[in-house]
């Protein structure tokens, strides 16, 4: 059965061999589930892991607009819809750069094993393009958003498919997104996006749920190690709405937030980073990290070095947050991390860890909350927004945020259940994939061979 697994990778990596990421978070998995294949030796005459690793389908497209300079510009739209056996595909739109199919892949394929994970029934899915946000005029953000719509409309729909937002994707493009599909439909669906506006169907707590599910996550995993957060220093990666509310709770819970970040660098608040501050640089004026300073001068700014650790990573915390990006964490700043004492880590962002900086971060006992079920409480919220749209009614804050810690813990003790089960440990990252690829794969087996 070994065997089985290897032969799977080794295919796909021929197959996809421009695929970096995605290859990175199959082979996460596949090496994680090893244990669970040798006891169901049934599986490979079902080809099921050819199966799990084929995405359904993968659409994409030219997303052409004008700037405001009157000159066109084209990029590629992508969705790709990766598992629909528990429900219609969810998940994210990224906006970046960076954007290219292996990401889209890694991504989709992540966020299938996560929404299972959830317990709600979400199957799995992920878009955007290779669009950069970044310095755009409101009006060249809205083109854009129209014109991606203009295509995406036709392969999504509440019981089809269900976009949301990720990197450089918040409420003001889900609002443009949400827009024109009403006006090429001529009907209100109002669970075809999620992140919406409380003023047309979002759901409280939304906006805060990645962030905050992920400190529910954490308090747990802490707890079940007889830790907590009071008096915790913490150093998040990023600065973006995953970021932001993480620190708010890490806060309430009595941690002490020093260093948050973006691409360029980060600040360093010894008295604890100012969260009303950073809301108004990020999500009002759209600023750098940097001009935190400018009200804080008692604060530094660290600038990032090119190819070396992120300077965030280097300042000495016992909890530290990752919720920026991919492949933020390789061995050598795990290795900077250990050298500093870190005590846990939180995944908000989607597989911040490479896969040797994991197994040496586990072999050194750190406690390590993995991406696909740490940062479910966004999806989680999403598919608590799908459920109020089809109600047409909402539930309070208060409700909406309950469920939410109830679902992290649910998840947490799934994880530390499973590998319980298996012998794992503190291994959460297998736990997390054992419990997900049973859930999916038996719902997959079930449906017969399509
Ligand atoms: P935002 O766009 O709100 O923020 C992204 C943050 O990451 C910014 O501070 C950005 O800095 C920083 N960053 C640093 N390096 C990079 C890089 N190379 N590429 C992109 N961003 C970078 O995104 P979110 O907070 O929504 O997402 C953050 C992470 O959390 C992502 O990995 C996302 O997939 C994951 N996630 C998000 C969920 C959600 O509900 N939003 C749910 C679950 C996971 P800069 O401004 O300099 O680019
Ligand atoms: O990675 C993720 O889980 C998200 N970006 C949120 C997806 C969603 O559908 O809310």
């Amino acid at each position: 059965m070994q065997n089985y697994v290897d032969e799977v990778l080794d295919s796909l990596k021929q197959k996809n061999s421009n695929e970096k990421e995605f290859i990175q978070a199959v082979s996460e998995v596949l090496d994680t589930i090893k244990p669970f294949i040798e006891k169901n030796p049934s599986l490979k005459k079902e080809a099921l892991l050819e199966r799990m690793v084929e995405p359904e389908r993968i659409i994409t497209f030219r997303v052409p607009w004008i700037d405001d300079n009157n000159n066109v510009r084209v990029n590629r739209g992508y969705r790709v819809q990766f598992n629909g056996a528990i429900g219609p595909y969810k998940g994210g739109l990224r906006f970046h750069p960076s954007v290219n199919q292996s990401i889209m892949k890694f991504l989709a394929f992540e966020q299938t094993f996560k929404n299972a994970l959830t317990g709600l029934p979400i199957g799995g899915g992920k878009g955007g393009s290779d669009f950069d946000p970044k310095g755009k005029s409101d009006r060249e953000i809205m083109h854009f958003c129209q014109s991606f719509m203009n295509e995406l409309y036709r392969h999504i729909g509440h019981n089809i498919d269900v976009p949301a937002g990720d990197i450089g994707v918040g409420a003001r493009e889900i609002g443009y997104l949400f827009g024109q599909y009403r006006k090429i439909k001529n009907q209100y669906e109002a669970g075809v996006l999620t992140g919406k506006g409380l003023e047309y169907g979002g759901s409280l707590a939304r906006k805060e749920a990645t962030g905050f599910g992920l400190i529910y996550f954490m308090r747990e995993m802490l707890k079940a190690n007889n830790l907590d957060f009071k008096g915790k220093t913490v150093t998040i990666s990023g600065s973006g709405n995953v970021a932001i509310y993480a620190a708010q709770k890490a806060a309430e819970y009595g941690a002490k937030v020093v260093a948050m970040s973006d691409s360029n660098g980060c600040i360093y608040d010894e008295r604890g980073v100012d969260l009303d501050e950073i809301k108004r640089l990020k999500e009002v004026e759209r600023l750098r990290i940097k001009e935190y300073i400018k009200k804080f001068p008692c604060a530094v700014y660290i600038e990032n070095q090119k190819d070396a650790t992120p300077a965030v990573y280097k300042i000495k915390a016992d909890i530290v947050l990752p919720c920026a990006t991919q492949n933020d964490i390789n061995l050598e700043t795990a290795k900077i991390l250990v050298n500093n004492g870190v005590i846990a880590i939180g995944e908000g962002a989607n597989m911040p860890t490479t896969i040797d900086a994991i197994t040496y971060l586990i072999e050194n006992n750190v406690l390590l909350a993995p991406a696909k079920a740490a940062n479910a409480g966004g999806v989680a919220t999403s598919a608590l927004e799908m459920s109020q749209n089809s109600m047409r009614y909402f539930w309070t804050f208060e409700e909406v945020d309950k469920k939410l810690d109830t679902i992290m813990t649910n998840i947490f003790n799934t994880c530390k259940e499973t590998a319980k089960e298996y012998n794992l440990g503190i291994n959460y990252v297998a736990g997390a994939n054992i419990a997900a690829f049973k859930k999916v794969s038996s719902a997959v087996i079930a449906q017969g061979i399509i």
